[in-house]
């Protein structure tokens, strides 16, 4: 195992880095920009490096701070936790020239699955259904045209350089494809440096089902089951659960077998995602494969028992990963992101948390960096917590949230709390009947019933 690690993010993946080192009695080094100076993951790290003011771009994703800070430390390896470098095979690279191990996949897969055409076009020589689409990135607006008309449309048009729906377009008829080609390449050259778009028959009402993989460096790949990743709104998701609600056992196995498949195909090593479409017939097709840990690990790390962020260390330091190939999953999770912003206008309300009570008891954990007084900066991105519950059924494991967000006071900012209160009390959420529109319509609600609410007054 390694004696020091640096960990090159912030906030509560930082945190969370930080307790599975300690518990494996790993030293750990926090990086931080000036903004991040009374941060929990500087107060609890055994040692801190200043790298940079505000900023991102000069802090967080400044890669010669980031190297010299551990270089001076000393530090064996880097956990890059999400966002930030997470998915830079550059850095990666980087610090495997400098004799630092990095705790994630090798830069090549990091780099291949970066390229969702290829990822695409790997998947299916996998055998791992994908949607009828290009194999490789269109040519010209007449190939758009010509692989459109074959698939039949709806279709969308995708970014190569792109992914998590960054340079989307979705196309319903075909007097609008060649000029949607042109403007979606444009944008993916202005904002990728790369205008190659990819396109697939578009799937209306999908859900977002992913599988949570693990390879070690002896060439043993397992998944730990799924998460249901359909609610959320303008790709950020709100809230996550595991098992999906829409899977039965079979179709559990042959999707795990699939993503496992994949994985062990591209010689997969550490923590990964592989992400689907699930259509209502029980079709699914690859979408993404990510290369990190998420966000929203807690939830498989509940209904597995296994620590997700303890195994990346140990597969990163060579040792086997000794897990069963079929793990057992017990009960259902349930987590809410907790985000700084306003519960109908979603704005960004970074400041101070003058009240801060978290909820506690039976299978319920909190993920977070906050605390009372601690002044969110507005830098970052606007997570404050990530409210995780669990229990046998998710039945009870919805009631449990409702009570525990009930029991979640934050003042001095706007939380999504009342947001997440309503969910969990939808109707259509507590059936498990929905897809990735569900907060479209939720939202459209909302405005229909202010808006008849306002007629009465
Ligand atoms: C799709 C799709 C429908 N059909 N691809 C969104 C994020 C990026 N990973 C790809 N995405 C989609 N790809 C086909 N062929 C619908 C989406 C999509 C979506 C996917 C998952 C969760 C939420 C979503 C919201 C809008 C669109």
């Amino acid at each position: 195992m390694f004696e020091k690690i640096l960990i090159a993010n912030r906030g509560e993946i930082a945190l969370r880095i930080i307790q599975a080192c300690r518990e494996l009695g790993v030293r750990t080094v926090a990086v931080h920009s000036t903004a991040d100076r009374d941060s929990l993951h500087v107060t609890y790290a055994d040692e801190d490096v200043c790298i940079g003011p505000p900023p991102s771009a000069e802090s967080y994703l400044n890669v010669s701070a980031i190297l010299s800070a551990a270089e001076i430390t000393g530090a064996d390896a880097v956990h890059p936790g999400y966002g930030f470098l997470a998915e830079s095979a550059r850095f990666a690279e980087m610090l495997g020239e400098h004799g630092v191990t990095w705790i994630g996949p090798r830069p090549e897969t990091i780099r291949l699955m970066g390229d969702k055409a290829k990822a695409r076009q790997t998947a299916e020589e996998a055998g791992v259904p994908v949607l009828p689409g290009s194999r490789e990135p269109l040519a010209d607006a007449a190939e758009a045209a010509a692989r459109a008309g074959e698939v039949g449309y709806p279709v969308i048009l995708k970014a190569a350089a792109g992914g998590g729906g960054r340079g989307m377009r979705i196309v319903h008829v075909p007097e609008a494809i060649a000029g949607q080609f042109s403007t979606a390449s444009n944008e993916a050259d202005k904002a990728f440096g790369d205008g190659s778009i990819y396109l697939e028959k578009y799937l209306v009402e999908p859900r977002h089902v992913e599988f949570q993989v693990f390879g070690d460096r002896h060439g043993d790949v397992v998944h730990l089951g799924e998460r249901e990743c359909s609610i959320q709104r303008r790709h950020q998701k709100l809230l996550e659960e595991a098992p999906s609600p829409a899977l039965w056992p079979e179709l559990r196995e042959t999707m795990g077998e699939a993503a496992v498949r994949l994985a062990k195909a591209v010689g997969y090593e550490n923590a990964g995602t592989i992400e689907f479409l699930l259509d209502g017939d029980g079709r699914f097709y690859f979408m993404e494969m990510n290369t990190r840990i998420q966000v929203e690990h807690p939830v498989t790390e509940m209904v597995t028992g296994v620590d997700l962020v303890k195994l990346q260390l140990r597969v990163a330091a060579g040792e086997p990963l000794d897990l069963p190939a079929e793990l057992p999953l017990r009960g259902h999770a349930i987590e809410c992101r907790i985000n700084a912003e306003h519960p109908e206008t979603f704005a960004p309300s970074p400041g101070r948390l003058t009240t801060f009570h978290p909820p506690g008891g039976p299978g319920t954990r909190l993920d977070t960096h906050a605390y009372e007084d601690y002044v969110i900066p507005p830098h970052y991105d606007s997570l404050v917590a990530k409210l995780i519950v669990m229990d046998s059924t998710r039945d009870a494991a919805i009631r449990r949230m409702a009570r525990a967000l009930d029991f979640f006071v934050v003042e001095g900012i706007h939380t999504s709390i009342p947001l997440h209160r309503e969910i969990v009390r939808d109707h259509d959420f507590r059936a498990g009947h929905f897809s990735t529109r569900f907060m479209e319509r939720f939202v459209e609600r909302r405005r229909e019933a202010a808006a008849a609410a306002g007629g009465r007054r």
